[in-house]
């Protein structure tokens, strides 16, 4: 869909692999882009590609109404973004901070922009340089609702979901810590774990993915993480179905079964171990949604307790 509230030209800083996925994202979808990189010559592909180069962050900044950085990290942004210089051209503009930051940190940044007089969206991607400005482009946002009202059309740029979390700027870099460090790298370490298991025991590891992705994604897996925010929302770990007594168990003999085979049960004994914990504590007889009392915030026995 065409823009049309004026953000004909958007300002890219910084184009490391996912800068220069970003600014393609928006020459592809028609704007005119300005690039700037503190290697130079990193900008020679997306100048073929149509943006163009500015020689300076300040002149990037002068080009636009709206600027998104994505640099390596929030400390690199601050040095480029925050010196009086950038800090009175960023004034009565836009700024989208794709840079990863942390909650605190995005938080900080709002409050920042907020005393320079720039409209700020936090904002946090959930994928991979080449899913953006495809279908697969997801990024979190969050600050003022009316920034992202203004800017969203730019956005969606990157992909169709462009995900308003809401206004406390800190909420879409807390989000993504539970999407991204929690859910799926916790998730592939434990299909990591597994592969190894095939590959001691002479399993296809194309089985072993597509009786993940066909059968225990959407089924047991989904099933289960809806009964955790059922049970979680009710406060019962009350059911039906498995106690954690019987998951204990069974994940017992399996960190026995992959000592014996010589495969790494860390992964395993850390997940039985927060198992313990909520035995321990009186849920022999609830659901394994019932661990989620040992994550809680000032949790009996959580690390720094
Ligand atoms: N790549 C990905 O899949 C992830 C997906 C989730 C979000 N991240 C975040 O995106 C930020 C940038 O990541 P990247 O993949 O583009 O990273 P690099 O390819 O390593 O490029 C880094 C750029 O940052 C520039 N840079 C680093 N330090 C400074 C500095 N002190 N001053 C100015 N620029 C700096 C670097 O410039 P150069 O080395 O080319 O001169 C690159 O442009 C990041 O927050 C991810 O967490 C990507």
């Amino acid at each position: 869909m065409k823009d049309t509230t004026a953000i004909g030209r958007v300002s890219v800083i910084g184009l490391g692999a996912m800068g220069s996925a970003l600014a393609r994202a928006f020459l592809a979808a028609e704007y005119s882009v300005t690039v700037w990189n503190r290697t130079a010559w990193k900008c020679a592909a997306l100048a073929q590609s149509g943006a163009e180069i500015a020689s300076s962050v300040e002149d990037a900044l002068d080009s636009s109404r709206v600027a998104v950085g994505c640099v390596l990290d929030y400390a690199a942004s601050v040095s480029l973004l925050h010196s009086p210089e950038t800090s009175a051209r960023l004034s009565q503009k836009t700024l989208v901070q794709l840079t990863t930051t942390l909650p605190k940190e995005a938080r900080e940044e709002a409050a920042w922009a907020e005393r320079h007089g720039i409209a700020y969206l936090d904002g946090a991607i959930q994928g991979y340089p080449q899913n953006m400005g495809t279908p697969k482009g997801v990024v979190l946002y969050a600050g003022p609702t009316a920034v992202f009202e203004a800017t969203k059309l730019l956005l969606r740029c990157l992909g169709p979901n462009a995900l308003f979390v809401g206004p406390d700027a800190g909420q879409a870099s807390a989000l993504a810590s539970c999407l991204t460090a929690s859910f799926t790298a916790g998730s592939v370490l434990a299909f990591l774990q597994g592969a190894a298991i095939c590959e001691a025991e002479g399993i296809s590891i194309d089985t072993y993915l597509s009786t993940v992705l066909t059968h225990m994604m959407p089924g047991m897996v989904a099933d289960t993480l809806q009964t955790c925010v059922r049970m979680i929302k009710s406060g019962s770990y009350v059911g039906s179905q498995a106690t954690l007594d019987t998951w204990a168990s069974s994940l017992r003999g399996k960190v026995s079964y992959a000592r014996e085979i010589g495969v790494d049960s860390h992964q395993l004994e850390t997940t039985l171990g927060y198992l313990e914990r909520a035995l321990s504590a009186g849920h022999g007889q609830d659901e394994l949604p019932a661990v989620f009392e040992c994550f809680r915030k000032n949790a009996t026995g959580a690390e720094g307790d």
